[in-house]
């Protein structure tokens, strides 16, 4: 592939949810040209400024290219077999004496952004079989899940607000003018906004910044950090109060109405509007618009959602929606269809259920698989059985995104042993024992398997890898880890592990009397598929047997891995359907609107609004469209020009603290302090300060040397592991209270 001739690749930017094309022109082993590509059935040619930069990502010296094992304090270089059998020669031992659950895994964002990710995570646990399971998912979109799973009986069945049809969006919590958007797959997210507007209808932001997004809708709207519950309940309360509740399509598949109005009774738009900041009258328009635009819609991201009524939140989001008769219909709420999904089998299925174990320090509930990840540092310095000793990352960087991370720091110095899976010696992989480093995104095939899933579009697209790879793939890595925490050793191939899994997979299809491949050869099927990569195998049997599929030539013409291959520039699948009611996985095979864990928090919720406000400053984030959570600032375009990573204040705020633009400040919180320097800005609500996370490079040991000249500071030593959102186990990200104090000058 390395030859010096010049070829045109295009490929899906992976970087982020939006999904973008990208045309990358190539000379030998360098990409000489990124730009969108303008035939993407998706993206059309939009792309912001991180999808040119995937080259460079790929070229940073400082990207890891060879495993790196500690010495005496000190990461050296080792070959891959010898990276294997350390980590052999000392997790067993410790997984032997001191049982499963004294290793603890931690999955970070880019999981979900490939294939590696997507089929190879699952081994891996699998062999572990600990219950020490934690990921980036309970700093983010866990309460999502937990509401989807009430609502709807499937943790995945997440609806997406069908933003090309919509007259009327109104959004919290989000700022995909800068996020490019989350849980809502939207390529060029800001044409999007501009063409709801551009077609009459209209746009509101509800954020206590007025961010990028806020100023290019119609309407923004300040509310307190951590209230939108109030202010959503203040809605629904008001449709049943003006008699506005019309379910539309979904009339007859909604159990649990009455519940949700006797419990919205005590919400009333004029006794939230205190505590949210947003006045009565305004909460009872909204609710009034949603219902009277017949295409219009509430989404809810990650403002809404990091916060101690974060899972509320989100089910009150999907509630208004279908109240006001949105769900399931265009321009509303929709359900997308992966192309790569197994056909649901319903309605009806055996429900959500969570706590199915607790976690052994502070009792938390298990939620998936997981425990909450802001109790991590508990599990590792407690004293006992099953005390967490040794730690295994994947694609993760918890010392930067997780809560009170200082914390958690120190109590990685202090494990027995620990291996990372990541592309850089960063914050958190500096503590390693051993850094495994597996290929760049231009080094391996992609197909978003999260993505299509969550988009706005159903669409399909695969991307073959633009240059071979030196060492193995992340797939072969995370295989070849999964061999040995399974005890078969480190020598073990890769290929131990997928094929059984391609026939583990076939043979569930053929083995299913509902499935059109029942009865048929596994051996032909396998055999149909060819010799492609453990992931592409699986990939490509998912898509056939798809909603769009071939099944193996049961349905001619349908969709298959080659016919992607043949469409570089993917292939739109048509936009979103009604799927409701066979996608509904609740025992009731209905919506189920008033689950009693959600009663509970509404009885939590109003007598949180009879207590005491707090004043003094609170502590949100935001996000900056050239960086991407805590580790692309290792590439110089990106943080070029001036310093991001600052105190946002709002001027009275700053003025009575005696605080000028530029002064270093520190900010205190319960668990920790950082100094930073200090940013007047009226965008922000008064009372209201805001700092970026995912910065704080230098540390010693790191290997990121652009990132260290742009040190900034860490966020989540501010942050607090104490308070959760209790439903999800969701840390509490935005909301923190925080003393903000002038640092007297030399
Ligand atoms: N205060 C505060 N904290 C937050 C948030 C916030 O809004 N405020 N946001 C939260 C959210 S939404 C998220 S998703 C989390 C993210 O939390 P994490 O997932 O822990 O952090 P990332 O910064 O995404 O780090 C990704 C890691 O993966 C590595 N990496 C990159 N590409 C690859 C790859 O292809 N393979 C492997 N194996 N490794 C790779 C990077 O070097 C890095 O170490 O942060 C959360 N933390
Ligand atoms: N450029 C860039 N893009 C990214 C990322 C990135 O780090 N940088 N990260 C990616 C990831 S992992 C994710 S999960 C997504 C997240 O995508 P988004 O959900 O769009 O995240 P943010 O841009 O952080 O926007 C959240 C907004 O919520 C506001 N907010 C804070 N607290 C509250 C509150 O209590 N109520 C309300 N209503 N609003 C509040 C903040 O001011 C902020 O403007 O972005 C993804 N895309
Ligand atoms: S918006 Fe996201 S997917 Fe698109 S180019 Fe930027 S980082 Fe890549
Ligand atoms: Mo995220």
């Amino acid at each position: 592939m390395n030859s010096n001739t010049h070829r045109t690749v295009f490929r899906t930017c992976s970087l982020c949810e939006a999904t973008c094309g990208l045309e990358l022109q190539v000379e030998g082993d360098r990409v000489v040209r990124a730009r969108g590509d303008s035939e993407d059935v998706f993206s059309h040619g939009y792309i912001c400024p991180k999808g040119t930069a995937i080259a460079a990502i790929h070229e940073d010296p400082d990207r890891l290219r060879r495993p790196l094992i500690r010495r005496n304090g000190q990461h050296v270089e080792a070959d891959w077999d010898e990276a294997f059998a350390e980590i052999e020669q000392r997790m067993l031992p410790l997984l032997e004496e001191h049982g499963r659950n004294s290793v603890a895994v931690y999955l970070g964002n880019p999981n979900a952004h490939h294939l590696a990710g997507s089929f190879y995570v699952r081994p891996v646990l699998k062999s572990l079989r600990t219950r020490n399971i934690f990921s980036a998912s309970t700093v983010d979109q866990m309460p999502k899940h937990v509401s989807s799973g009430l609502l709807f009986g499937s943790p995945g069945t997440i609806p997406v607000p069908d933003i090309d049809r919509t007259d009327f969006l109104l959004m919290l919590g989000a700022n995909p003018l800068e996020s490019n958007g989350s849980l809502c797959t939207a390529p060029d997210f800001p044409g999007r906004l501009k063409a709801i507007r551009a077609r009459g209808g209209r746009v509101v932001v509800v954020d206590p910044r007025k961010t990028r997004t806020a100023r290019a809708a119609d309407e923004h709207l300040f509310v307190r950090p951590g209230t939108d519950a109030m202010l959503l309940m203040g809605m629904i309360h008001a449709l049943f109060d003006e008699e506005l509740v019309d379910l539309g399509s979904v009339k007859d598949h909604v159990q649990g109405l009455d519940s949700v109005r006797v419990a919205a009774k005590s919400f009333s738009p004029e006794r939230v509007a205190p505590a949210c900041g947003v006045d009565g009258e305004t909460i009872r328009r909204l609710a009034r618009e949603l219902a009277a635009t017949e295409r219009g819609v509430v989404y809810g991201r990650i403002g809404i959602h990091t916060v101690g009524f974060g899972t509320l939140a989100s089910w009150a989001t999907d509630v208004l929606n279908i109240l006001a008769g949105k769900l399931d219909r265009p321009g509303g709420a929709m359900f997308p269809l992966a192309a790569h999904s197994r056909p649901s089998k319903g309605p009806g299925g055996r429900g959500f259920k969570t706590g199915r174990w607790q976690s052994r320090v502070r009792g938390l509930p298990e939620v998936l698989g997981e425990l909450p990840v802001a109790t991590l540092a508990d599990e590792m310095e407690t004293p006992g059985d099953d005390q967490v000793r040794a730690f295994v990352t994947i694609g993760g960087n918890p010392a930067l995104s997780t809560p009170d991370s200082g914390r958690l720091e120190a109590a990685l110095e202090n494990l027995d042993f620990m291996v990372s899976v990541d592309i850089y010696c960063n914050e958190t992989s500096r503590h390693a024992d051993v850094i495994l480093p597996p290929p760049s995104l231009l080094e391996r095939g992609h197909f978003d398997c999260s993505f299509v899933g969550l988009s706005v579009r159903n669409v399909a697209n695969y991307s073959p890898p633009v240059f071979e790879a030196e060492g193995p793939s992340e797939s072969e890595i995370l295989a070849r880890l999964a061999l040995i925490f399974g005890g078969q050793g480190a020598q073990a191939d890769a290929s131990e592990l997928d094929a059984p899994m391609l026939r583990g997979l076939v043979e569930g299809h053929v083995g299913d009397p509902e499935s059109p491949l029942h009865g048929r050869d596994a051996d032909e099927i396998i055999a149909q598929v060819g010799e492609r990569p453990g992931p592409e195998a699986l990939l490509d049997v998912m898509l056939r047997m798809g909603p769009y599929g071939d099944a193996f030539g049961e349905k001619p013409g349908g969709l298959s891995l080659p016919q992607l291959e043949a469409h570089p520039h993917g292939i739109d699948l048509g936009a979103l359907e009604a799927r409701v009611p066979e996608i509904l996985a609740t025992p009731s095979a209905q919506i189920e609107l008033a689950p009693e864990s959600i009663l509970r928090e509404l009885d939590r919720l109003d007598e949180k609004l009879a207590g005491e406000e707090p004043d003094g400053l609170v502590l949100v984030g935001r996000r900056h469209l050239r960086s991407n959570n805590s580790w692309m600032h290792n590439v110089s375009s990106l943080v070029a020009g001036q310093t991001r990573c600052t105190l946002q204040m709002h001027p009275d705020d700053a003025e009575e603290r005696s605080l000028q633009a530029g002064a270093i400040a520190e900010v205190r919180s319960r668990v920790g302090s950082v100094e930073v320097a200090v940013e007047v800005n009226a965008d922000l609500m008064p009372g209201v300060v805001s700092l970026p996370h995912g910065w704080g490079h230098g540390q010693p040991g790191a290997r990121l040397e652009v990132a260290a000249a742009h040190g900034g500071v860490n966020s989540n030593r501010l942050t607090d592991g104490l308070p959760l959102d209790p439903l999800s186990g969701n840390a509490v990200l935005n909301g923190i209270p925080v003393e903000v104090a002038p640092i007297a000058a030399d």
